[in-house]
């Protein structure tokens, strides 16, 4: 079925600076077009969420669109780069798509874009760089910097908009993206939608002193301007300058539009903390009375009488279209959490310099100075990682070879910059990521395992990202530096993690997580760093390190292990098989995510007994997970119960004493095998 015929008036979808004043009426009429669209839209999107309709959560934008439309209207949708929020819902008509693709949305319902797989406003466009928005607030500004930049890098003088609230302005995102966008001199427009409440909240006790939160700019040496954005006359003259100036400085800037909330926060809200009055004094300021007086003064009564009731009836047409669309089907949900696999890349079938006696710290410069030579759009950022080469050396020299553009050092600010790697991406580069140690992490948690890890399921679009992530103990570097996160972020769906114990694995791994489509964790064992040397080999096969590979072979049990643990147990399968005749099979996982189990059930039906070894803590670990699965599998076969033989359940304790005692060691391996024999 054909959708409704949207209303001439909306076929622009554009104003330019200077419009307001060479051809006033125009331009009136097409501003406060879309204000009513976005009005009535809201209003009846409303209705239907309290008819039961709708489900979710209904967060309108009514009272922001005198500010939100003009913005809309003057970005250039060829280049520019958006990701609206709860409050966006008009500036989301204006970028594209028809009226009821964006009601479908909302509908959750067979041709919602998000194949209604996300609710309410949690949609947008990326192939036309309008990213969707996901509920943590703030986390959508990293990725609007990368984006943006993506765009200026190829040459395109694209600025980028990205919003919050004044609620949102207190969130470490604000101000790590805001200074990220200083230091990387990109175009971003910041906006703070000031509606003075942040759901109950009022701006006193979100914010210590006072209400300027324009003024946070200076401490970011960016301009910062606060307007009244209840006018579009106001918003149209400040956001052709702020616009303008953004994109011919590229500098970023920030606006604090202060706007009103009339319909609460969202639509179950009782808004009965509001101070009495208070409404009323937020009616006053409705934009909509307002931007129909100058249309009407500009156009006449008849022509915006006309407009609205055109509007309405184009509302109703689709309300109904909508309501007429199946419910989704779910099949396909599964086979859709992941980016489809690429074709490999053309890559030479040669090592540039020395590829003898490398460190595995050594072989992964290798790999990372390939894909920087061959792969023009390889970004490589991280903490130290320029001049200095990074905290274990891995980047040295990169820098001077490819240049600052290509390799940076990032501030301290791991969410943001996560999510500027995720926007670069998205934009047609592909970034690697060096986490100064894996632990840190955590501090982008927001960005890897909820952003871009469920990126491709809720909106089709790639996210193609290598995190490295220097982790594991035996060093004495204590909590938090010694980490094994396999568990904790491979809980997530949507990320896929390799884990190389040699350094010809680490090179094939890189080269194989980068032409991924999705994002990878690449676990790089800092006590593999540096353990020995050997020779590494341009590897046609180097996709094969999805898989897990056969070690050593033998009949008596299966041992799945990988990551430093690996030489470990290659030291206990000889034991057992010099010392006791009892030849252990070794398997090296070498992927941890999408887990192929395959070769270990062989294994493991052959040999009909399993032991799983990781240096992650126990509880919750992998071998958990694996021992579960392989059981269910292949419980016939089984001649003893499954071995786990991992970490204690504490904190990495500091002390080599305790930590010794913490990690499983050669020793510790024997004396639980041996153990498990005699049971
Ligand atoms: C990081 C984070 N914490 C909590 C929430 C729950 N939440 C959703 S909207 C909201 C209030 C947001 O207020 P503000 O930023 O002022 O935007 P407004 O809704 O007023 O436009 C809260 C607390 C969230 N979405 N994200
Ligand atoms: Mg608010």
């Amino acid at each position: 079925m054909p959708f409704p015929k949207t209303p001439a008036i909306f076929e622009t979808r554009s104003i330019r600076p200077g419009d307001l004043q060479q051809k006033p009426a125009e331009t009136l009429v097409t501003i406060y077009a879309w204000m009513q669209l976005a009005r009535l839209g809201d209003n009846r999107i409303l209705e239907l969420f309290r008819q039961g309709l709708l489900r979710g959560t209904v967060t309108g934008g009514q009272g922001n669109e005198a500010f939100i439309i003009p913005l809309a209207l003057l970005a250039d949708k060829a280049i520019d780069v958006v990701s609206f929020t709860q409050r966006g819902f008009g500036g989301h008509q204006i970028w594209g798509g028809h009226f009821c693709e964006h009601l479908n949305q909302y509908f959750a319902n067979a041709e919602s874009p998000t194949k209604a797989r996300e609710g309410n406003i949690h949609h947008g466009d990326p192939k036309n760089r309008s990213l969707p928005m996901i509920s943590h607030l703030g986390a959508m500004l990293g990725p609007v910097l990368g984006m943006t930049d993506s765009q200026r890098r190829f040459g395109r003088e694209a600025v980028g908009f990205g919003f919050f609230g004044d609620g949102g302005s207190s969130t470490g995102d604000v101000h790590e993206s805001m200074n990220l966008a200083s230091l990387l001199s990109l175009p971003v427009v910041f906006v703070i939608e000031n509606n003075r409440y942040a759901y109950s909240t009022p701006l006193d006790e979100q914010h210590a002193r006072g209400t300027e939160l324009w003024k946070r700019a200076a401490a970011y040496g960016i301009e910062g301007i606060a307007i009244d954005a209840t006018d579009v006359e106001v918003s149209v003259r400040t956001l052709e300058r702020v616009i303008a100036k953004a994109r011919r400085e590229s500098r970023p800037m920030l606006v604090e539009a202060h706007i009103v909330r009339l319909r609460g926060h969202a639509a179950y809200d009782t808004c009965d903390y509001l101070k009495p009055g208070e409404n009323e004094e937020f009616l006053k300021d409705d934009p909509m009375p307002k931007a129909r007086a100058r249309a009407v003064a500009a156009a006449g009564a008849a022509r915006i009488d006309a407009v609205d009731a055109e509007i309405a009836a184009f509302v109703e047409a689709c309300v109904t279209y909508c309501l007429a669309v199946p419910r989704p089907n779910p099949a396909g949900m599964e086979a859709d959490l992941f980016a489809p696999a690429e074709a490999p890349y053309p890559w030479k079938p040669t090592i540039e310099g020395v590829t003898e006696n490398l460190t595995m710290a050594q072989a992964l410069n290798r790999a990372l100075r390939k894909i920087l030579a061959e792969r023009p759009e390889s970004v490589v950022i991280g903490q130290d990682i320029g001049l200095y080469g990074g905290a274990f050396k891995v980047t040295e020299g990169l820098l001077k070879e490819f240049g600052r553009p290509r390799v940076f050092n990032v501030p301290l600010a791991e969410s943001a910059c996560t999510g500027y790697a995720l926007g670069m991406s998205m934009g047609g580069h592909r970034v690697i990521e060096e986490f100064q140690f894996a632990d840190f992490a955590t501090e982008a948690t927001t960005q890897i395992a909820l952003n871009a890890a469920t990126m491709h399921f809720r909106s089709g679009a790639a996210a193609p990202l290598v995190y490295r992530l220097p982790c594991g103990g035996g060093l004495t570097f204590g909590s938090f530096h010694s980490q094994e996160l396999e568990s904790f972020f491979l809980a997530m769906p949507g990320l896929k993690a390799l884990y190389p114990s040699n350094p010809q694995d680490a090179f094939n791994a890189l080269l194989a997580a980068y032409e991924d489509g999705n994002p990878v964790l690449l676990f790089e064992h800092k006590g593999l760093y540096r353990r020995a040397r050997h020779s590494i080999a341009w590897d046609p096969a180097y996709r094969d390190v999805w898989k897990p590979t056969v070690l050593r072979r033998g009949d008596y049990a299966t041992l799945l292990t990988y990551g430093e643990m690996v030489l470990f147990a290659a030291e206990v399968c000889e034991y057992f098989a010099a010392e006791y005749e009892r030849p252990i099979e070794l398997i090296d996982l070498r992927c941890l995510a999408p887990l192929d189990l395959a070769a270990a059930k062989a294994s493991l039906e052959r040999t009909g007994r399993l032991i799983v070894l990781h240096e992650g803590r126990r509880t919750h670990g992998f071998g958990a997970e694996i021992v579960s699965r392989l059981t269910e599998g292949s419980f016939p076969f089984l001649k003893a119960a499954p071995l786990r033989i991992a970490s204690l359940d504490l904190p990495v304790p500091f002390a080599p004493e305790l930590e010794h005692e913490f990690r499983p060691t050669k020793e510790t391996i024997i004396e639980a095998i041996s153990k498990w024999m005699e049971t």
